[in-house]
């Protein structure tokens, strides 16, 4: 009996050592796939950080035909701190004169940022070079829409927008709320 065991050990060790290259190949297999996962996953991980930023869309009308009627179609806009914001401005206006554009500026500046704009003048878009500034649109004439996008305050508060060509600002503000 003892004998015999003896006599198949040989057998035995060959079968599993016939085993072990298959199973370790299989293995090292598994670990590159594993590895090629990881890779591949970092990047995307990456992506997700950077569009990390929420999209607020908004959109403001100019309304009305003369210096009388001109006003913004709401004078309340709102977005979350921080958010990247899409604004579609649209002069409804007809005539020449209504030449309209958006500028959101720091807590009780509009005014100030107003005058300061219409002292630059048509060639310079009359927008002011002013800390009090945060982000202002193209001018658009009669008829026309624009697009402007900007990074909202990271400070959550009541922010001020305003139309900056000469004389329009009494009219056309409004506040900014910032969630
Ligand atoms: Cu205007």
């Amino acid at each position: 009996m003892k004998k015999l065991i003896f006599g198949m050990l040989p057998l035995i060790v060959a079968l599993w050592s016939c085993n072990t290259p298959e199973t370790e190949g299989e293995s090292e297999t598994v670990k590159t796939m594993m590895d090629t996962a990881t890779a591949a996953s970092a990047p995307v991980v990456e992506d997700k950080d950077t569009t990390k930023q929420e999209v607020q869309e908004l959109e403001l009308h100019a309304l009305g035909n003369t210096l009388e009627e001109i006003r913004y179609s709401t004078d309340t806009l709102e977005t979350k701190a921080g958010a990247f914001v899409k604004l579609t401005f649209v002069n409804e206006g007809i005539d020449m004169p209504m030449v309209h554009n958006v500028v959101f500026t720091v807590p009780g500046k509009y005014k100030q940022v107003a005058l300061a704009g219409a002292r630059v003048g048509a060639s310079g878009n009359y927008m002011p070079e002013s800390e009090a500034v945060i982000a202002g649109s193209p001018m658009a004439l009669p008829g026309q829409t624009v697009e402007m996008e900007f990074t909202a305050p990271t400070k959550p508060g009541l922010y001020d927008f305003v139309c900056t060509y000469p004389g329009h600002w009494q009219k056309m503000n409004g506040v900014l709320v910032v969630k």
